[in-house]
């Protein structure tokens, strides 16, 4: 399971896939891309990408599977929170929040449904696939609700009788929109961000990580 190259892990297929791998070239970090493959290995540098689910890489960061991941953080703060619940640890650093995958999760209602302050939600069944950050935000607003867990198709929940409101991510607002719903609360601002493994890395792999950093940050400020 050890090794000395550098474990990143990456979405293999989604939003934030061409984004990571543009990133990582930017760095100049020469990756041979096959489609089919989890792994992938650089040419130049001793790293490797492992290719998985975006939901799957809090886990591998938290467990030490791998020292680094490109996340959205919508994902690794939900995780986390659930692995706490869970008495599990949820430890990482945050190292950099990109400039993709940019995104909020948001309450949204049908655009008839009358609307003032939060306290209109109140026993509010609420469809989302962020059970957690959900929770966590009513909590805080002290206004209690009911949960109706989808992992898809969550904007369809009130036309189809699931629910009275959504809880999901939105970007342009299309979708809410040719859903019919209105977006009233946004609840949390994401993007992605390089995150690393809280266990001390050996210096050769920590020098190796603040050379990506450099490089990244390099990138960022040129695209400014
Ligand atoms: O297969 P895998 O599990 O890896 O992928 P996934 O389907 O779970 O995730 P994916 O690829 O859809 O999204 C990956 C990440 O991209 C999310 O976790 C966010 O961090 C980020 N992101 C940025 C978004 C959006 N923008 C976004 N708009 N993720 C999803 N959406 C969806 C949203 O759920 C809704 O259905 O797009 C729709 C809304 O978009 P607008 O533009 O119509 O508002
Ligand atoms: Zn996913």
């Amino acid at each position: 399971m050890t090794t000395n190259r550098l474990r990143i892990a990456m979405q293999k297929s989604g939003r934030l896939s061409s984004d990571c791998q543009t990133l990582l070239k930017q760095c100049g970090v020469k990756i041979n891309w096959n489609e089919q493959r989890l792994i992938a290995y650089s040419e130049n540098l001793p790293i490797d990408i492992l290719r998985v689910r975006d939901d799957d890489i809090p886990g591998l960061i938290f467990d030490g599977v791998v020292d680094l991941g490109i996340i959205g953080e919508n994902v690794l703060e939900e995780v986390a929170l659930g692995r706490l619940a869970g008495g599990e640890n949820a430890d990482y650093k945050l190292l950099k929040r990109l400039d993709f995958g940019g995104c909020r999760l948001s309450l949204a209602l049908p655009r008839d449904a009358a609307y003032r302050n939060i306290a209109d939600l109140t026993d509010a069944r609420i469809a989302t696939s962020y059970p957690n950050l959900l929770k966590r935000y009513m909590q805080q607003q002290n206004i209690p609700f009911k949960n109706c867990l989808l992992t898809g198709s969550v904007e369809v929940a009130p036309t189809a009788g699931l629910a009275n409101a959504i809880c999901d991510l939105v970007s342009s607002g299309a979708t809410l929109e040719a859903n019919g719903l209105r977006e009233v609360e946004v609840i949390y601002r994401s993007t992605a961000c390089l995150v690393q493994r809280a266990a001390v890395l050996d210096c050769k792999k920590q020098a190796l990580i603040d050379r990506l950093l450099t490089r990244i940050q390099g990138v960022q400020q040129a695209a400014e």
